[in-house]
């Protein structure tokens, strides 16, 4: 009898990985407060986005090369974003629940699809990253259980940007956050692309003082896993 062989093989990564919730939303929306706002619960693992890595390959400032010269450096940036992200979803915990600041999607979906439409990654760098983005999602497991959105207007963020003022991102035109504002709502909102899980909406232009309620609400839904 002929033997029944299968080529298929588990995905990398499919083990170890809990309940995974991803925060989403445009730049200065208050990601890092809201994970913060979950620092108070033991059986969180939080997984802040790797901004410091990028201010700091081997030395190099790659986010900082990227806003100055993007013609240049966007493609080598997105790449070390996307292994950076990686190696974040893979992450194998304890906790029963992993809280994350932006996934390989937003990377995708956002940023990469606003670098092809300023011209600042050619057809065919995008072409390239379109195919890591496949080969990825073809072999390695992405734990995608909810998915936080931390709604904001342009307008609210664009101040917020500015007060904070992080030295790299002190060229960021207003222009710039509107356009990210669009495509986060094209993927979240609209539907444009893939939603890897179910959405739940947080209105991130509230002042701190007032956002404590709207953390409490999704403090159910990610605390009991359901959506
Ligand atoms: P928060 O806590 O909501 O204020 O979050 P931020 O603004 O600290 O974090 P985030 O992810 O919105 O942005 C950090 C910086 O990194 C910001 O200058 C935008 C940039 N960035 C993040 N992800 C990507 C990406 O995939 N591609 C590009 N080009 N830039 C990215």
């Amino acid at each position: 009898m002929a033997q029944s062989s299968s080529l298929t093989r588990p995905k990398f990564a499919s083990e170890g990985q809990p309940y995974t919730v991803f925060i989403e939303g445009n730049i200065g929306s208050g990601k890092t407060t809201f994970l913060n706002y979950f620092r108070k619960f033991d059986q969180v693992c939080l997984q802040a986005e790797p901004v410091e890595k990028w201010r700091d390959v081997s030395g190099v400032n790659l986010l900082d090369l990227m806003y100055k010269e993007p013609n240049r450096w966007a493609m080598p940036f997105q790449t070390y974003v996307t292994l950076t992200m990686l190696q974040t979803h893979t992450l194998a915990t304890e906790k029963s629940i992993k809280l994350m600041e932006r996934s390989l999607f937003s990377a995708r979906y956002c940023f990469v699809e606003n670098m092809l439409n300023n011209g600042v990654l050619h057809q065919g760098m995008y072409n390239v990253m379109q195919e890591w983005y496949n080969f990825i999602r073809e072999n390695v497991h992405i734990q995608a259980d909810l998915i936080v959105y931390l709604r904001t207007t342009p307008e609210v963020v664009y101040e917020r940007m500015k007060a904070r003022a992080r030295s790299e991102e002190k060229c960021i035109p207003f222009e710039y956050l509107k356009q990210l504002h669009e495509l986060h709502e094209n993927w979240l909102i609209h539907g444009h692309h893939e939603r890897p899980a179910p959405v739940f909406m947080i209105d991130a232009d509230l002042p701190l003082e007032d956002i404590t309620k709207e953390y409490e609400r999704s403090e159910q839904s990610i605390l009991s896993k359901k959506p």
